[in-house]
């Protein structure tokens, strides 16, 4: 029996043309000419490879500041956004990134909104982010968290009476909830909310591979918020003397919600990773797209055959599905972050280990 569909006519073809025209009415569609783009035989992203160089963006950051204070922008944020996907306010199909600048003195006021968020420190410090009553100080290199839902302000006293300008990577679940068309907010009655409990009192009570035996926790994002690049630094300094780097990875170790092993929030994990000096890493590529920013070290990253060469404060992305190769020309540490617990919750998740 012959199989293979012989091909339509012209004739066919207008008739099919006009079929369609008179089911629009009845807002219907075939499936037969979207099946290919609807079900792809591997993934077919609209986002790009990008890089953002710091030094590009930081003369535009600074000067946003003489243009608008903290408090009126309520969040003095530029965006980076996917030149895939011009308008979205995306970087990758499921998730937001940016950089805010908070100047000495400003406060960034308190709301809160269904969308989870993470700060990673790129330039400066001193500044603070309160999460639901308990503060912490920023240092380049921490991650910070701030829950679904969580009241949020942040502001920029400085340390030891001197301050500087602080900037950070946001990186946002947006695109995701408002896929689910699922967003609340709302502003809190004051700018900067009261603190409840001392600096750190998270940290002793979760931050030492112990929990308090009293606690029943709730909520689907880790009780930690704030992860010091320091500790993360040390993990580590310390693997990369006891073991031999990852052909693809180097060293890289996952941020942990200390109450269940997994990702600090729902919606997005988070990495840090260790290059050695001239490492020339091996290829991988994976469904969740992920944004980097370089902590320390100049490399390039290979992404789906382009070169983007990196040194510190960048920002690049990696779309889903597109190869990734490390190289890194110093000693390297890369932060980055993904939707990867999202893929992992609906049983999707794929990624390839590649020999070249
Ligand atoms: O700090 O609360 O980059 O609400 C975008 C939306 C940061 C924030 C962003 C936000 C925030």
């Amino acid at each position: 029996m012959d199989t293979i569909a012989s091909p339509a006519t012209l004739d066919t073809l207008a008739q099919r043309r006009r079929y369609y025209e008179r089911i629009k009415a009845l807002n219907l569609t075939p499936l037969w000419e979207e099946l290919h783009a609807l079900v792809p035989r591997e993934p077919a992203s609209p986002c790009v490879p990008a890089l953002w160089r710091y030094a590009d963006i930081k003369p535009h950051l600074m000067e946003s500041a003489e243009l608008i204070t903290a408090q009126e922008a309520v969040r003095r944020v530029l965006i980076l956004e996917n030149p895939g996907m011009p308008g979205r306010s995306c970087i990758t199909q499921s998730l937001y990134a940016g950089l805010q600048l908070i100047m000495p003195g400003e406060v960034a006021p308190s709301h809160r909104h269904v969308q989870s968020a993470l700060r990673f420190i790129v330039d400066g410090k001193g500044a603070y982010t309160t999460v639901g009553g308990e503060r912490t100080t920023m240092f380049p290199g921490d991650f910070i968290i701030t829950p679904s839902w969580a009241w949020h302000d942040h502001g920029n006293e400085g340390l030891h009476g001197d301050s500087e300008p602080v900037v950070w990577l946001d990186g946002l679940d947006i695109p995701l909830v408002r896929f689910f068309d699922a967003g609340f907010a709302e502003n809190d009655a004051a700018a900067s909310q009261s603190v409840a409990r001392p600096e750190g009192h998270s940290h002793a009570r979760f931050g030492h591979n112990m929990v308090p035996v009293r606690h029943t926790h709730t909520s689907p994002t880790s009780p930690i918020f704030s992860y010091p690049y320091a500790r993360s630094r040390e993990a580590l300094a310390a693997l990369q003397k006891a073991e031999a780097p990852d052909e693809w990875l180097g060293w890289k170790l996952r941020y942990v919600n200390p109450l269940t092993g997994g990702a600090p929030m729902p919606t997005m994990a988070t990495c840090l990773q260790l290059l050695p000096k001239s490492f020339k890493g091996k290829s991988h590529r994976a469904t969740d797209g992920a944004v980097y920013s370089v902590v320390e070290g100049r490399g390039t990253a290979e992404i789906a055959g382009q070169r983007f060469a990196f040194q510190p404060q960048d920002t690049f992305v990696v779309p889903s599905w597109a190869g990734l190769r490390l190289e890194a020309d110093d000693e390297t540490v890369l932060f980055s972050f993904s939707d990867r617990p999202v893929q992992d919750a609906i049983g999707i998740h794929r990624e390839q280990f590649l020999d070249n």
